[in-house]
C-alpha cells in the first residue's frame, strides 16, 4: 500500500525559483522534505527545492528529529544530481552552513559555524543541515532547517538536549519566511558556484573565519567512541582535525562535538 505522503504531489510548482532555474516544489504540509525528495528522486531535477510550510516529522542525523513547530520554521531540501566534481560532495553540508550564515547576516543576525554543519548564535543552535547522499545514483539531498519565528516556549516543550535559538528570539521581531527562503536560495546558489570555481579548500578557509570551535579543546563522539583533544580546524575535504593527548593528528568525517576544558 502506498502511504498518503508517498502519493503526495506538491501544492504548487513554481518554475525558476529553485537553484539555477530549478523548480520550487511547495507543500503546505509534509512529514520530511528530505524523505520526500529521496523517495521521488526520479521525478526531481537538479536544482529543485522541496519546501514545506509545515514539516511534521523532520529528521536530523542518526535518526534524530528536527523540530519545526507549526509554520514557524524554514524547512527545505535542495536536490543535487550528477555533480561532476566528486570532492565537493563531502563538503556540501559546510557549504550550506555558510549560506545560512550569509542569510542570517543579511537579516542582522551574526552566526558562527559548528562542525559538522550547525549554525550557532553564541552558544545556541539556530539552524541544522542534513546532507543525504545516494552514491549509486549520484544524488545529494541537502536538507536545511532554520529557526525563523520559533519561540522560546516551542523549544522548552521539546526538551532539546542542546539549547536552541531563533531569528525571532535574536532579532526581536518576526520575519517573513518566504523572503528568508528566497535569500537562502540565492546565497546557496552563490556558495555552490564558488565551490565549483574555487575548490573545497576555499570553503575550509572561509569556515575558519566564523568557526565556533576555533581555539577550543573538544570531545568528539563518533561511532568509534570518544576522543578528546585540541581542535585544529577543518581540512579541505570537510574533515575535523584534532590533535589528541598523544600529540597525534587525527581526522574525522562524522561525529558530535562538545567544547571542554582539558586538564593540563
Ligand atoms: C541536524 O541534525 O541538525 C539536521 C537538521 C536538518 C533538518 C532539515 S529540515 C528540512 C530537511 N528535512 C528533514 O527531514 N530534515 C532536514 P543533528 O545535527 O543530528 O541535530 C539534531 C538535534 O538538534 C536533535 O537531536 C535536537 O537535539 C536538536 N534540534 C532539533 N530540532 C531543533 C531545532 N529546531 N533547533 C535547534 N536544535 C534542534
Amino acid at each position: 500500500m502506498v502511504s498518503k505522503e508517498r502519493a503526495d504531489t506538491p501544492d504548487r510548482i513554481i518554475e525558476g525559483e529553485g537553484l539555477w532555474e530549478g523548480r520550487l516544489l511547495k507543500f503546505n504540509r509534509l512529514k520530511s522534505t528530505n524523505a520526500w525528495a529521496m523517495h521521488h528522486i526520479d521525478s526531481c531535477r537538479h536544482g529543485d527545492v522541496v519546501w514545506a510550510i509545515r514539516q511534521t516529522t523532520g529528521r536530523g542525523r542518526l535518526s534524530r528529529s528536527w523540530l519545526a513547530p507549526d509554520d514557524r520554521g524554514l524547512t527545505l531540501s535542495v536536490v543535487l544530481k550528477d555533480l561532476e566534481q566528486d570532492e565537493i560532495v563531502p563538503i556540501l553540508g559546510q557549504v550550506a552552513a555558510l549560506a545560512v550564515r550569509d542569510t542570517l547576516k543579511t537579516h542582522s543576525i551574526h552566526g558562527s559555524l559548528k562542525w559538522p554543519n550547525d549554525v550557532m548564535v553564541h552558544d545556541k543552535k539556530i539552524a541544522g543541515i542534513l546532507a543525504e547522499v545516494d552514491s549509486d545514483r549520484n544524488v545529494v539531498i541537502l536538507g536545511i532547517g532554520v529557526n525563523v519565528n520559533v519561540r522560546d516556549d516551542d523549544m522548552e516543550s521539546a526538551h532539546l538536549v542542546q539549547s536552541a535559538t531563533s531569528m525571532l528570539i535574536k532579532g526581536g521581531r518576526t520575519f517573513d519566511i518566504e523572503s528568508v527562503r528566497e535569500c537562502l536560495i540565492s546565497d546557496l546558489e552563490r556558495r555552490m558556484n564558488s565551490v565549483t570555481l574555487n575548490g573545497t579548500s576555499h570553503v575550509a578557509d572561509t569556515w575558519a573565519r566564523y568557526d565556533w570551535l576555533a581555539g577550543s579543546s573538544i570531545e568528539l563522539h563518533s561511532s568509534n567512541g570518544t576522543v578528546r583533544g585540541r581542535y585544529t580546524g577543518l581540512d579541505e575535504r570537510g574533515r575535523l582535525r584534532l590533535l589528541d593527548g598523544q600529540g597525534r593528528k587525527r581526522f574525522f568525517w562524522a561525529g558530535d562535538v562538545e567544547k571542554i576544558v582539558l586538564d593540563q
